[in-house]
C-alpha cells in the first residue's frame, strides 16, 4: 500500500526566508487552524478538566481538535546561519524562556542569553531560538554564555502564536520523531486525533510512532489488534505499552534512544508515566517555561527537552495547542489517506467526496468492512474543515 508522500512538494506562494532575511514568496493563507480572537481566551482556561471529557457533539469535537492542533510547520528554506558568523563553540538548546536559554555544551548544562541580533526577520518565526536548536555560543571569559547564531534546522515543529497568529512560533527544532501517545481506555482511544497527528508529522517530515498505552486495560485483544493494524498497514511503527505493568517499556526505550522525540497526546493518556517508566526521574512538563509576549500576556510557548541516559532527548510540548494541519490543502488530503485514495479510484465520480455521492466505492468498502470506519470518519472530518 502506498504511504503518504513524505517528500513535500514545494508549495506555491509559501512564505520562505533566505539567509538575508528577505522574503522570497508570500502566500495568502489557506483556510487554516489559526486560533480566532474569540478562541484565544481558551488558553487561559482550565485545560485539565476539559481535556478529560471526550467530545459529545460535532461542535465540541471541532473545538477540541482546534485546541489540540492549531498550527502548522512552516517551510523554511535552508539557511546557513541566522546571524552573522561568529567564532564559537556549538551547543544544543534544551530550554528557552524569553531571551534566556539553557544550553548543553560538552555534556554540561549551562544558562545562556540569546543575542538580540537574532530576530524574527532572520528566521521567519517569532522565537528565533527553540529547543533542539544547534547554536553557536561564545563565553565572555567569566562563565557567561551567549547564543550568537542558530545552525540550519533539519526539521521544525511550529504553530501559530496564540496571540500573534498567523505569525508562527517554533515549538522545537531538529525533531526526529513524534511519539503519539494514546491510551486504550481512560481516556478512550481517539483515532481521529491519531490520524491528525500522523498528518502533522508528515507535513513536518518527522517520523511518527503510534504508541497505545494502558495496555493493561485491553479486554479484547482482537479488537486492539484490528485497530492498531490499520497503522501498521500504513507502514507506521506502533507500540503497545503499559506504564502500570511495564509491558512494552523496554521497546519504547530503545525507540527513543539516540533520537530527539517530541511526545504528544491527550492529557491523561500516560505520557509522563511512560517517560518516568523509561527513565525514572524524568518528569515531563515539570520544566515548562513561559515567555512574556510583547503585549504583556503570558503563555507557555516552548517545549523543554530532557536528556535520556542511553542517549537522545525527549521533549514535552506546551499545553495542548501544539501544531497542526495549517497549509494542508484539500487536494493534498488524499496523500495522507492512501488507502482511501486507492479505493476512490472505483467511485463513479472522479471528484467523489465519499460523503453522499451515488456509487461511492469508499462508502461501499466501509460498509463491507474493507475500509476502516475510523479512517473514513477522520478523512471526512478533515475534508469538511478544509472545504469550509
Ligand atoms: N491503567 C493504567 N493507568 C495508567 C497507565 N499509564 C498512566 N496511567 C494513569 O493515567 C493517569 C494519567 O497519567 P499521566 O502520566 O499523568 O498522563 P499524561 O499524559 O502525562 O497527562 P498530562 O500531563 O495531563 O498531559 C495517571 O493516573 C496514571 O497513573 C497505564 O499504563 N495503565
Ligand atoms: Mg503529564
Ligand atoms: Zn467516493
Amino acid at each position: 500500500m502506498a504511504r503518504p508522500n513524505r517528500k513535500r512538494q514545494p508549495r506555491r506562494g509559501r512564505k520562505t526566508f533566505r539567509r538575508s532575511g528577505s522574503v522570497k514568496r508570500v502566500r495568502a493563507r489557506q483556510k487554516d487552524w489559526t486560533v480566532s480572537a474569540s478562541e484565544q481566551d481558551w488558553d487561559e482556561l482550565d485545560h485539565e478538566a476539559l481535556e478529560r471529557v471526550m467530545p459529545r457533539d460535532e461542535r465540541d469535537r471541532r473545538k477540541r481538535i482546534d485546541q489540540v492542533l492549531t498550527a502548522s510547520p512552516q517551510e523554511v528554506e535552508p539557511v546557513t546561519s541566522f546571524a552573522p558568523e561568529v567564532e564559537g563553540a556549538t551547543a544544543l538548546v534544551t530550554a528557552v524562556a524569553g531571551m534566556s536559554a539553557r544550553i548543553e555544551i560538552e555534556g554540561r548544562d549551562r544558562p545562556a542569553t540569546i543575542r538580540g541580533l537574532l530576530t524574527e526577520l532572520d528566521t521567519g518565526y517569532i522565537n528565533p531560538v527553540a529547543v533542539g536548536d544547534d547554536v553557536i555560543v561564545t563565553e565572555d571569559g567569566a562563565g557567561a554564555w551567549a547564543i550568537e547564531s542558530v545552525l540550519p534546522r533539519k526539521t521544525i515543529l511550529a504553530r501559530p502564536d496564540p496571540f500573534l497568529a498567523p505569525r508562527q512560533q517554533v515549538i522545537a527544532a531538529n525533531v526526529d520523531q513524534l511519539l503519539i501517545v494514546s491510551s486504550w481506555q481512560e481516556p478512550d482511544l481517539w483515532p481521529e486525533l491519531i490520524d491528525r497527528y500522523l498528518i502533522a508529522a508528515s507535513l513536518s517530515e518527522i517520523v511518527p510512532i503510534v504508541c497505545v498505552n494502558k495496555a493493561d486495560l485491553i479486554a479484547d485483544a482482537r479488537e486492539y489488534e484490528s485497530v492498531t493494524q490499520i497503522y501498521r498497514d500504513m507502514g507506521y511503527r506502533t507500540l503497545t505499552t503499559s506504564a502500570l505493568t511495564g509491558a512494552g517499556i523496554s521497546g519504547l526505550r530503545s525507540e527513543l534512544t539516540g533520537k530527539l522525540t517530541v511526545v504528544v497526546g491527550l492529557s491523561g493518556t500516560g505520557k509522563s508515566s511512560l517517560m518516568s517508566a523509561v527513565q525514572p526521574g524524568l518528569n515531563l512538563r515539570v520544566g515548562e517555561v513561559s515567555q512574556v509576549h510583547q503585549q504583556g500576556r503570558h503563555t507557555t510557548t516552548q517545549a523543554s527537552m530532557y536528556r535520556l541516559d542511553g542517549g537522545g532527548y525527549v521533549a514535552d510540548t506546551p499545553g495542548i495547542r501544539e501544531f497542526g494541519l495549517a497549509g494542508l490543502t484539500l487536494g493534498e488530503l488524499p496523500l495522507y489517506f492512501p488507502e482511501i485514495d486507492e479505493l476512490a479510484a472505483d467511485c463513479r465520480f472522479s471528484n467523489c467526496t465519499h460523503l453522499e455521492e451515488p456509487d461511492c466505492a469508499v462508502r461501499a468498502a466501509e460498509e463491507e468492512g474493507r475500509a476502516s470506519p475510523s479512517r473514513v470518519a477522520s478523512y471526512r472530518a478533515i475534508f469538511d474543515e478544509l472545504e469550509v
